[in-house]
């Protein structure tokens, strides 16, 4: 069996829309919402299997991994975020870039002598690399406009990952993958009159403009931390929305905290752009945290831990 295992997001989904766009090949996909990174465990591992692993924490799949190499299952994995000890096996290549200016799909495109890098750039401003974006659209000679396109693209992409579980989507990450496979290039999408990219940006802008009235829970010369209703809208704006907050205020560090269904909240960092290092280490200081330098998250923070993750927050872009 062959099985594609990708985050939800923008960058997971493109990693394997570019893979499949240069050699389609019948696989079983498991992905799921963003945070749902714990995916490999769900492979039932046989002799021979062909695993490909796109755009989820290696730290996070490192039990499963171990166990489908002990299998005698052949794995690609390719990732920028934390990898614990990566195992030494034959079975195992493992392209893992940690620079906080890549991401998978960006990564999938040099090993694909960027075949379709209209589709990882379109990736790079959904993980919200829009400097590294900009430059790699710049080499193809983009217009400011196609450059907005792309942007928009990858922004209502990576929105359509979060939510407590994909019932909060508006379109589950398979089958927003499948409707994407149709187009070589993102272009073709983008000028498609009602195409999942009109529908996104329609769904985009309506759930955005009831985020201007979030409550403020703290507000510092190094730090934002603001708080979202109990509501699907919130738990799928609370990533773009910190992304949204980052480039209004790039000195800043930001966090975004909606409620999850086990009666905590689920929280959202960014590290400031102008010093795009910590939201991992902010984040790893709760049970459930973890993530890349720039920007990271807590899956269940307690509600009595809240004073202390601002004052952790704080505390680590003050000194
Ligand atoms: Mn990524």
């Amino acid at each position: 069996m062959q099985y594609d295992v990708f985050n939800g997001d923008a960058d997971g989904i493109i990693a394997l829309l570019q893979l499949q766009l240069y050699n389609p090949t019948n696989s079983v996909k498991i992905t799921g919402v963003k945070r749902d990174i714990a995916l490999l465990k769900r492979v039932d591992v046989k002799a021979g299997d062909t695993i490909r692993v796109l755009d989820i924490s290696m730290e996070k799949n490192l039990e499963a991994l171990n166990n489908a190499l002990v299998m005698g299952a052949d794995v690609f994995y390719v990732d920028h975020h934390r990898t614990g000890d990566i195992p030494k096996s034959d079975n195992l290549k493992a392209y893992i870039d940690l620079d906080a200016n890549t991401c998978t799909s960006l990564i999938i495109s040099k090993l694909l002598d960027n075949e379709f890098h209209l589709w990882a750039i379109t990736a790079a401003y959904g993980d919200n690399l829009f400097a590294k974006a900009d430059e790699e659209a710049d080499k193809l000679g983009l217009t400011l406009q196609q450059k907005q396109q792309l942007k928009a693209f990858g922004t209502y992409i990576n929105y359509n990952s979060y939510g407590n579980d994909v019932s909060d989507l508006h379109y589950p990450p398979t089958e927003l993958f499948e409707m994407l496979l149709a187009y070589s290039s993102p272009f073709d999408v983008i000028n498609k009159v009602d195409s999942v990219y009109h529908k996104l940006s329609t769904a985009y802008d309506y759930d955005m403009e009831k985020s201007r009235a979030a409550e403020v829970l703290f507000d510092s010369k190094v730090a934002k931390v603001i708080l979202l209703e109990d509501a699907a809208w919130s738990r799928r704006v609370s990533g773009v929305l910190g992304n949204d907050l980052a480039n209004q205020s790039p000195s800043k560090a930001h966090a975004v905290i909606s409620y999850n269904n086990e009666g905590g909240y689920t929280v959202s960092v960014r590290a400031p752009l102008l010093n795009k290092q910590g939201a991992d280490i902010v984040c790893s200081h709760f049970k459930t945290g973890g993530g890349r330098t720039a920007a990271a998250g807590i899956n269940h923070l307690d509600r009595s831990e809240l004073s202390e993750f601002i004052r952790v927050l704080s505390d680590y872009y003050t000194s």
